[in-house]
């Protein structure tokens, strides 16, 4: 990683943009070198794909982000009174950071100085929401870090100071099976120390219908997202795929508690990928999986706090209870 540092409010800690390609490559040539044939969900989120989660976070069928954002628009205040003494929000895949402003308003107006950790994959999107927030909150600072989140909590371990409020907002939780999503939190128990606190924003259980039409929107957009992991095949690996030869695919596992989203091949098809020298055969009818969004009873979130040696201090729910945010502690504090 290397740090830039531009003038005074401003930190970027960079990861090194090769690896992240040379990462990228090696699970193409994994994901669709075996069967079933999968590709990984955090290459969904380059510059394309960033802007176009922005776009689904607006869309009508996908009712996280005003959920979300109901509850923060509604408990900011109490939230950050919770969260005690702290001087330091840090944010896990922190996007447009535009929920998280309620909170850093909220923080300001108890008088604090603050300090924002964004860290997020996407450097484009930790520049532009840096750029907004800093000309909006004069009194905040930000030492922004570009990368996976295992690299962003390394770098917290380092860097212990003042208590601190660490942000996984947006149900992206759900994006990890539910024993990835204990050992990543254990993670983050492990970066806490005793007066920290973890903010989660977890999406619930509910009705097929309603789970189905939020990752696959009548306007296409969730397609279009999709999609574009094959579009970045071919942009960064020199892939030969046609896009629209695949069908985006949306489909509620009630048992496993999880939406599993896949691109589904319209017909027999061979596929050049020339960096990678491989050639992928795909059977019409054969998918592609590439991202599962778990949802939560509230029961599965205590227990992915238990296993994780945290505990559930409090938490929100929207008005109609499609959505809750949870406070978290070390479980030992
Ligand atoms: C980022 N993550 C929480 C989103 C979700 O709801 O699982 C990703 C997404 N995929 C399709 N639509 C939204």
């Amino acid at each position: 990683m290397t740090s830039t540092a531009t003038p005074s409010r401003y930190t970027l800690l960079e990861s090194d943009p090769h690896a992240q390609r040379a990462s990228f490559a090696e699970a193409v040539a994994q994901g669709l070198g075996t069967d079933p044939k999968s590709l990984p969900c955090r290459f969904l989120y380059d510059a394309q794909g960033s802007d176009l989660f922005e776009e689904i976070c607006r869309l009508p069928e996908y009712y996280l982000t005003r959920a979300e954002r109901e509850i923060l628009e509604r408990r900011a205040d109490e939230i950050a009174a919770c969260a005690g003494p702290c001087e330091e929000l840090v944010e896990l895949g922190s996007g447009s950071a535009s929920k998280t402003r309620l909170l850093i308003e909220a923080f300001l107006r108890g008088g604090r100085r603050l300090r924002y950790v964004p860290i997020d994959i996407s450097r484009s999107a930790l520049a532009e929401s840096a750029k907004s927030l800093l000309g909006d909150y004069p009194r905040l600072e930000i030492h922004a870090i570009a990368g996976e989140y295992e690299r962003g909590l390394r770098h917290l371990r380092a860097d212990a100071d003042a208590p601190r409020m660490i942000m996984w907002l947006g149900s992206n939780i759900g994006n990890f099976d539910r024993a990835d999503a204990a050992r990543f939190l254990t993670h983050v128990r492990d970066a806490m120390r005793e007066g920290d606190r973890l903010l989660v924003g977890i999406d619930l259980r509910k009705d097929r219908r309603s789970l189905e039409r939020a990752y696959d929107d009548a306007s296409g957009v969730t397609a279009r997202f999709n999609l574009n992991l094959l579009a970045r095949i071919n942009r960064e690996l020199g892939g030969r795929f046609e896009l629209d030869a695949f069908r985006h695919e949306a489909i509620w596992r009630a048992r496993e508690g999880r939406v599993e989203l896949s691109l589904v091949s319209r017909r027999d098809q061979e596929i050049a990928i020339r960096a990678l020298d491989l050639v992928v055969k795909l059977r019409k009818g054969e998918r592609i999986h590439t991202e599962d969004s778990f949802k939560y009873s509230l029961k599965e979130i205590a227990e992915v706090a238990r296993e994780a040696g945290l505990c559930v201090v409090t938490r929100w729910f929207d008005a109609a209870e499609r959505f809750s945010l949870n406070l978290l502690a070390r479980a030992d504090a």
